[in-house]
């Protein structure tokens, strides 16, 4: 049965009744005092859609594609971390979900579900997988080869992660994952379950560079985009160490706290990416006018996470595919009123800025 979703915002209020609570605040929680998460949703009101009236505009599209793979949809599942957290089947419901809606899956290296029977519950939808890198390079080359077995079509390797962002609301939780990281089963880290973010990551890189991009660009064959950025100077590092495309995110105001809302730093990344490669961006995504804005200052596609895992917990598989679809429509409806009849005319479209 279809989740009834009348908009994204309005879901962190019931998913909270469901959802224990410290699973619930490591999912909904940012760090600090969350400035960035708060503003992150904020910022798209920068910008103004100009409307258009007069295009004789009936039902536009919103399919598009990134490395030559369609999609129904420009919306994409962020890969975000422990979805056993909101529904007993994870990311395989997730998967299901994703893949009904026709849109983009992408996968965490610290999913509850392996690498492989996520890919399988997508039955062939594209999938990207996300690296955490470890100081241990054969972690990441297993994993990377796994994503590649299992037909997993980019790699996205996480940068902005070196340490975490203090998050309180695990701090006041006491919040250890009740649950066991998949992914995680064959390596130093156990299987990640009775533990912390911190202790899980403690193997993980502390610091990353430009080299780092390069080696698993070199080993891996799948195009490599790197996330977690959040200036053209990174973004220009990326590139020029082999990256295929490029992740706008500030981890949905998890990691630095008083940084910039992500869409705020997006135009100006695309003008120095200048279509070299695809961007993805993600952060405060909530509403079908985000994703517009989101794809006329220079994302490909945009992604989101915590609305989607609420209809995962909501309403499982069902619920995710009523999220994305949801918000779908908003954006159509949003393409309508601009005269924009294709994801590529959303790309051109001309925003406004107006200071009040
Ligand atoms: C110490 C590194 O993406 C999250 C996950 C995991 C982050 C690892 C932090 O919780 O945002």
């Amino acid at each position: 049965e279809k989740l009834n979703v009348l908009n994204l915002p309005s879901l962190e209020a019931e998913a909270k009744k469901i959802i224990p609570t410290g699973g619930f605040g490591y999912i909904s929680g940012g760090s600090e005092d969350e400035w960035t998460l708060n503003h992150n949703s904020e910022a798209f009101n920068h910008v103004q859609i100009v409307p258009r009236a007069l295009t004789n505009m009936e039902n536009p599209s919103t399919a598009t594609s990134i490395f030559g793979l369609d999609l129904k949809t420009p919306i994409m599942m962020a890969p975000a971390a422990a979805q056993g957290l909101a529904h007993s089947r994870g990311e395989v419901a997730t998967a299901e979900g994703v893949s009904a809606a026709g849109a983009l899956m992408g996968q965490s290296t610290y999913s509850s579900t392996s690498i492989a029977d996520t890919a399988i519950a997508g039955h062939g939808a594209p999938q990207f997988f996300q690296l955490y890198m470890s100081k241990d390079w054969s972690f990441n080359e297993s994993l990377l080869d796994e994503a590649k077995r299992s037909g997993v079509k980019a790699i996205i390797l996480t940068v902005d992660a070196t340490v975490d962002g203090y998050r309180e609301a695990d701090i006041i939780n006491k919040f250890q994952f009740p649950i066991p990281m998949a992914n995680l089963t064959k390596f130093s880290e156990g299987d990640g379950q009775g533990k912390g973010i911190e202790e899980i990551y403690a193997s993980a890189a502390q610091k990353i560079s430009a080299e780092d991009v390069k080696r698993i660009a070199d080993y891996t064959d799948l195009p490599v985009i790197v996330k977690g950025i959040q200036s053209p100077e990174d973004a220009l590092l990326a590139i020029g160490a082999g990256a295929q495309g490029i992740y706008v995110s500030n981890h949905g105001g998890r990691q630095l706290n008083g940084g910039p809302a992500s869409f705020d730093v997006l135009a100006d990344i695309a003008k120095a990416v200048n279509h070299r490669v695809p961007i993805i961006f993600d952060s405060g995504v909530r509403r079908g006018s985000h994703v517009f804005k989101a794809l006329a200052s220079g994302a490909d596609i945009v992604a989101l996470a915590r609305p989607i895992i609420y209809g995962l917990a909501l309403g499982g598989a069902q619920g995710v595919q009523s999220v994305i679809e949801e918000l779908n429509h908003e954006l159509e409806i949003d393409m309508q009123l601009a005269g924009t009849k294709d994801i590529e005319a959303v790309k051109h479209a001309k925003l406004i800025k107006i200071n009040y």
